[in-house]
Parts: C-alpha cells; structure tokens; sequence
C-alpha cells in the first residue's frame, strides 16, 4: 500500500466545540530549519488523520478521553516570514488557549517551535519547569545562523526555565562540555534504559509544574521511523509510558507538545504512534487526576 500523507487540515476526527472542550489540539505546521530529511511540516496533518482512525477508549486507564472535550484548532504560523516571526505567532496563539484555560496539546513541525510554546506556558505557570524528551542535545547557541534554529531550542528553553533532557544520545563536544559546565540535568538514553528509576528520582529537583516537550526522536527508530533526524538506540513505547506515568503522577503537567513527526511515503506507523501517545498523555493526566 502507498499512501501520500495528506495536505494541512484533513481534520477527520469527530470535531468538538471549543467551548465544550478541555483539550486543545494546536497545529503547527511550520518547518524551516530542520537540516536533513524535510516534511516535518506535514507532520500535524499525518496526526491528526491518524488519530481520527483511532479508538479514543483507553484499555489501560479503562476511560475515554474523548468525554475531556477535544477541540482540534486552526494551524498557525505555517507561513511565517522568520523563526523570530514563528516563535511570536506561536507564543501568541498558544496563549490565547491558555488564558481561556484550556489544556494546549502543540504538535509540530520543527523543535524551534517549542520555543514559543514555552514562553506562553511561563506566562501563565511562571516558574513552570520543562522535561524534554530528545535523542539530540539542541543546546547551541546559534545554527546555520539562526538562535531559532531547531538544533538549538533546548538552550533557548534552559536559559529561561528550570530544565532537565531525558533520552540524549546525539550531540556535539561543545554541547557536552556545556552541560557538564553548567551541570544541566541530563538522563542520557542509555541510562534511562537500564536504570529507568534514574530519570524518576530526577523529577524529584524539578518544580511541580510541567511543561512537557516531546521530540519524536526520543522513540527508537524501530518503533518511530518517522522523523527526520533517527538516531537509534531510543525508547520504545513502554518504556516511554513507565516514566510518563510515573512523571503524571509526581507532577502537575501543564501542557506538552509533540513535534518532528515527519511522515514517510507509504507507511503510517509513526503518526499512529504520535496520536496513540497524545491520547494516552491526555489520559495519564486528566483521567487519573
Ligand atoms: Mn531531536
């Protein structure tokens, strides 16, 4: 079977008012800096058509999350001019949802969008810390020119909130001695998959609130081809949900998103994987709570 991931807004899921919805599911579909396998852009659209084909009863939790009210907004900043001009957009959007206190799910498109997704999130949850799930550092200061640059948002985010990286297992010497210099909380992928309690007990120097940032990457390439920098040895999905739950459970996690889904011709695994996750995510926290 051959299947072209389809264009931007091919929303099939049964759609909820705003209104009438806790959870807000925000598209963006903007990509400009990702540096080897481009379509990240149509990551939001693969998504979001995968998840309408998706049961929304969770086996594990024994609740439906559809019964949270799941409104699925317009895409925004698809075509901003610059990464600056992005990053506004973006904080701008997802702070409108935020005053209306709704639960923001962003779901990208490149990392550098996280960016602004953070900053709209220290806004309204000042202090708030942010767990980053990544195989890449994304700590130097500039990329090909640009502060904004995908490979760069993990420094971005760590210098204006407390920070902590779980599942790192790609990154340069400048970043290595940047993290030990600054002693930033590092829970490298193969320590979080021997000794999983490692990454728990971190939680314990991290504020309540969290923001949680997702890289599709941090998942092992046998599992989640679809993105466009894989690098393997990463987390399978179980091993993903035993810390999430644990980090549900010892935290207050304020919003996440998902982002660097790049979709792969012909096959759907990766984006079935990202909506089953939001799904279980949302479940984690708002069906247990
Ligand atoms: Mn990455």
């Amino acid at each position: 079977m051959t299947r072209t991931p389809p264009p931007v807004s091919p929303y099939t899921g049964e759609q909820q008012t705003l209104e009438a919805s806790r959870i807000v599911i925000l598209p963006i579909p903007y990509e400009q800096t990702t540096t080897y396998l481009k379509g990240c852009r149509r990551g939001p659209a693969a998504l979001m058509a995968a998840s309408g084909q998706m049961e929304t009863y969770d086996d594990e939790l024994d609740g439906d999350v559809s019964t949270l009210g799941i409104h699925t907004a317009l895409p925004v900043a698809e075509h901003a001019p610059t990464p600056e001009a992005m990053v506004k957009a973006v904080e701008e959007a997802v702070g409108r949802f935020l005053q209306l206190d709704k639960f923001v799910v962003s779901v990208g498109g490149e990392h550098s969008i996280s960016f602004g997704v953070v900053r709209a999130f220290q806004e309204k949850f000042p202090g708030c810390g942010v767990i980053q799930l990544d195989a890449h550092g994304d700590l130097r200061t500039t990329y090909e020119g640009s502060p904004h640059n995908h490979a760069c948002v993990a420094r971005r985010i760590f210098e204006v909130a407390p920070f902590m990286h779980v599942g790192l297992r790609s990154c340069c010497s400048e970043e290595a001695e940047l993290i030990r210099r600054e002693g930033i909380a590092v829970i490298p992928a193969r320590t979080f998959l021997t000794r999983p309690e490692v990454a728990v007990e971190a939680l314990d120097r991290m504020p309540d609130q969290i923001f949680l940032t997702i890289d599709m990457d941090f998942f092992d390439p046998s599992e989640v081809p679809g993105v466009g920098t894989p690098e393997p040895g990463g987390a399978r999905w179980y091993d993903a949900l035993r810390f999430l739950r644990e980090l549900t459970r010892r935290k207050r996690v304020v919003g996440f998103d998902v982002m660097e889904l790049c979709p792969r011709q012909g096959e759907v695994i990766s984006e079935f994987f990202a909506a089953k996750l939001i799904y279980r995510l949302l479940g984690y926290i708002h069906l247990e709570g």
